[in-house]
């Protein structure tokens, strides 16, 4: 499948939900107060959230008066114009480019941190770099086993200690490996729980500071992973990873399993922290850069 086309297909609930009345709604020449209670309608069950969808819905109400915009074609251009100004319209790419680039990746359990480093690495690996993986989730063994089968399937070096040790020794001697092995990239793995959550703030902190203590500057990447079937919590989980470690990206995954993926707009219009990745499948190939052109596109597509 062409890259488009995973991600269209990625996309398919979501565009579904919001196509299924779209065509409807947009067959109307009438844009009336029906027509805005509707659309504020279909843009919230596609959980674009309450605020961005106001917000969205009155600046579009403005643009159709002051442009004097009549058909309807014209009118969902500046819907589409509306959310890619909240999202910016080029992509915002993760570059490698410190030599190791160190990457934190945090997120609440389950969300697929672990994946979505595996399927990083894969992606580095493939185009010559030299990649190591620092298990830093040591509340599970299991953790520390999942993270081994990426590192093998990506043909990465794997820096790990036993289950209960150190996070941040852990992450600490990932880093001074990757520097020793010239490495491009340090990706760390975090745990998402652990006994409670006063505890698990305290351990990102630590490792935070850490990783920079062990080398100026980084990490260079703090990578927030969130499941979009979660819809607006995964707002509320932002707010307190942000406070932590201060984000550069955020990675959605899940958009395939759901509608929710009005989801993207409400994180890039409050947290103001680019999406970086998204998940469409459990694939080594499903996790795709973010491109906010092709994902309005996506979302705005006929309907299968
Ligand atoms: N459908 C789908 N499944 C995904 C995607 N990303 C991850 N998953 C699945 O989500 C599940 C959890 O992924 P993990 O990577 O183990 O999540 P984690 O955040 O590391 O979880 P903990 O280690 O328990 O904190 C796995 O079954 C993944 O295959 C995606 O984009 N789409
Ligand atoms: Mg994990």
């Amino acid at each position: 499948m062409s890259f488009f086309g995973r991600i269209k297909e990625g996309l398919k609930k979501t565009r579904n939900i919001i196509m299924n009345r779209m065509d409807d709604l947009f067959s109307r020449k009438n844009f009336d107060e029906d027509f805005f209670e509707e659309l504020e309608e279909i843009l919230i069950a596609a959980d674009v959230g309450i605020e961005t969808t106001l917000d969205l819905v009155e600046q579009l109400r403005e643009k159709i008066q002051e442009e004097k915009l009549k058909e309807p074609d014209e009118v969902l251009e500046a819907l589409k114009s509306l959310i890619l100004d909240i999202l910016g319209r080029e992509p915002v790419p993760l570059l490698l480019e410190h030599k190791p680039t160190v990457i934190l990746v945090l997120g609440v359990n389950g969300v697929g941190k672990t994946t979505t480093i595996g399927k990083l690495a894969a992606r580095f690996t493939a185009v010559g770099k030299k990649v190591v993986l620092a298990a830093g989730d040591t509340f599970r063994a299991a953790a520390i086993e999942q993270l081994e089968i990426w590192a093998n399937r990506s043909q990465s070096d794997l820096i790990k200690h036993q289950q209960g040790a150190d996070p941040s020794a852990v992450i600490f001697d990932g880093v001074s490996a990757a520097v020793a092995r010239g490495a491009d990239a340090l990706l760390c793995d975090t745990a998402g729980r652990l006994h409670n959550k006063a505890n698990l703030m305290a351990e990102l902190e630590k490792v935070h500071r850490v990783v920079d203590k062990a080398l100026a500057g980084a990490p260079h990447e703090v990578l927030l992973v969130l499941d979009a079937t979660t819809g607006q919590n995964a707002l509320a989980q932002a707010k307190v990873f942000n406070e932590v470690a201060p984000l550069t990206g955020v990675v959605l995954t899940k958009l395939d399993g759901t509608a929710k993926g009005g989801i993207v707009i409400a994180v890039a219009r409050q947290l103001k922290v680019p999406v970086k990745f998204i998940g469409v499948g459990e694939g080594i190939d499903d996790l795709q850069p973010f491109d906010p052109v092709e994902y309005v596109e996506g979302i705005f597509a006929p309907r299968d």
